[in-house]
Order: structure tokens, then sequence, then C-alpha cells
């Protein structure tokens, strides 16, 4: 018994290392958050971002995806997410991923996806509205 564990340990292992990253990728977390608050100004519009089409960095955090966006109903995106200070995920269009600080998961969106990014990982007394409306 222990051995089959052995084997199903080392058959997962050497995929985790290569190319299959259920963390996604690794970044440095600082630099991360700069990036994105240089791309919020940049694209800063009244109390919202209206980012191009293309790459959209966001960051979670107790207790919000930031900076909140308003996207062209008619463009695709590229959502980059990273945890900015514990453990959250996101969660939309019937998918989830975990979100930690360092790993950065990309999430495409396009016209007709849901309205709204959500957290499904309890990150505390303010995570029932860790929200982000996209369209
Ligand atoms: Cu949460």
């Amino acid at each position: 018994m222990a051995g089959l564990a052995f084997l199903a340990l080392a058959a997962w292992w050497p995929g985790w290392r290569g190319g299959e990253q259920p963390l996604g990728q690794a970044v440095d977390p600082a630099a991360f958050v700069a990036e994105t608050e240089a791309f919020a100004t940049r694209h800063q519009a009244g109390q919202t971002v209206r980012p191009p089409p293309g790459a959209v960095p966001l960051l979670a955090r107790r207790f919000e995806f930031w900076p909140p966006l308003a996207l062209d109903p008619g463009e695709s995106y590229r959502l980059r997410l990273m945890a900015q200070d514990s453990v959250h995920s996101v969660a939309v269009n019937g998918r989830e991923m975990l979100l930690v600080p360092g790993h950065v998961q990309d999430i495409d969106v396009a016209p007709g996806d849901q309205l709204e990014l959500r957290c499904n990982e309890y990150c505390g007394l303010g995570h029932n509205r860790m929200r982000l409306k996209l369209y």
C-alpha cells in the first residue's frame, strides 16, 4: 500500500515540476504589485480602470480584487491574478483557481462570460463581499 502511494507520488511529482503548474507562473511578488499599480494608474478612468483588450494584471487581497475594472463588452481579456496578502481563489465561468502570493494565474474572459469574479477560499470576515464585476 505504501509502495503504491509512493508510485503515485513519483508519477505526479515530475508532472508538477514540469509543464503543469497548479499554482500558476512564479513571479516576484513585489514586482507584480508594482506592475499592477502602474497599470491601474496608466488606464484609470474615474473610479475604475478601463484597460485595452489583452493582459490585465489584478491583485486579490482582503477583501477585493483590485483594481476595479470597466471592461469593454465587445472585447476579450486575459486577467492575470496574484494574491497579495494571503491565499484566495478566483471563480468565474465555472472554473476556480487557487491564488497564492508569488504565483500568477491567467484567466481568459470574453464577451458573454459571467459578470463577476469571486473568491471561493474563505479569507476572513469580508470574504463574502470579495467580488469584482467585469462587464
Ligand atoms: Cu475569500
